[in-house]
């Protein structure tokens, strides 16, 4: 194995509905694009992780990252720091490249948050009492981020000037966290199946799937 070999952390069992779901799907799908070969690290939802693990990820968490000259754990902080690598998924123009990085950031603290409990709650909390009058009182925030998000892409194919890693991140939150409230902006619904179009996108799905050979231990 070659010391530059990249390798990602990711998952060898999850449970049924986070199949083809995890966040190391967004960092397959940027190698992917970039036409970067990687091997995976994996680990196993249902245990603990031992402290080297925890020295890479300090959240036990996947995605971590790392090739001959860099560790570095976050799914966004990872996209940025290969497209910055590779001078690629960022716009090469200062105002474009500006934009992508907005995006990113505001995927993450703006509009994932928002659609996190609409998506979440009703799967691990269904059957509590509060589950339901939580989602309602947090739709309104939900939907208003959506339509901004709707708004600020508008015709566009991309939401920076071209393809780019913000799109990576916002499609897959569109996708894991949008649910319903998705369908009622066609130009979402199209720029999300436009993404998952993408053949890189396809590849990555189907290793994070083609890594789940595990069971739960
Ligand atoms: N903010 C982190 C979140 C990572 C994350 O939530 N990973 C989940 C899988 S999608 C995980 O490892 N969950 C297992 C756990 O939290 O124990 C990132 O974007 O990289």
């Amino acid at each position: 194995m070659s010391g530059n070999q990249i390798t990602i952390s990711a998952f060898e069992w999850v449970p049924e509905f986070a199949k083809g779901q995890v966040r190391d799907l967004v960092v397959r799908w940027a190698l992917e694009e970039l036409g970067l070969p990687y091997q995976t690290y994996l680990l196993n939802a249902a245990t603990a992780r031992d402290a080297s693990y925890i020295a890479w990820q300090p959240f036990d968490q996947v995605p971590a990252y790392r090739d001959g000259e860099v560790e570095i754990f976050e799914s966004g902080a990872i996209l940025l720091y290969l497209a910055e690598k590779h001078s690629k998924l960022l716009p090469s123009d200062a105002a474009g490249k500006a934009r992508a990085m907005s995006w990113l950031f505001a995927t993450l603290n703006s509009v994932e948050p928002a659609l996190r409990p609409i998506a979440l709650y009703p799967l691990f909390h269904g059957d509590k009492d509060w589950s339901a009058p939580a989602v309602a009182s947090l739709m309104p925030l939900a939907e208003g981020r959506l339509k901004r998000v709707a708004d600020a892409l508008g015709n566009k194919d991309w939401i920076a000037t071209e393809f780019s890693v913000a799109d990576i991140l916002l499609i897959f939150v569109l996708r894991s966290f949008g649910g319903e409230m998705i369908n009622d902006h066609p130009n979402l619904l199209a720029y999300r199946a436009r993404g998952l179009a993408r053949p890189a996108f396809k590849r990555a799905l189907q290793a994070q799937l083609d890594d789940l050979t595990g069971s739960p231990v």
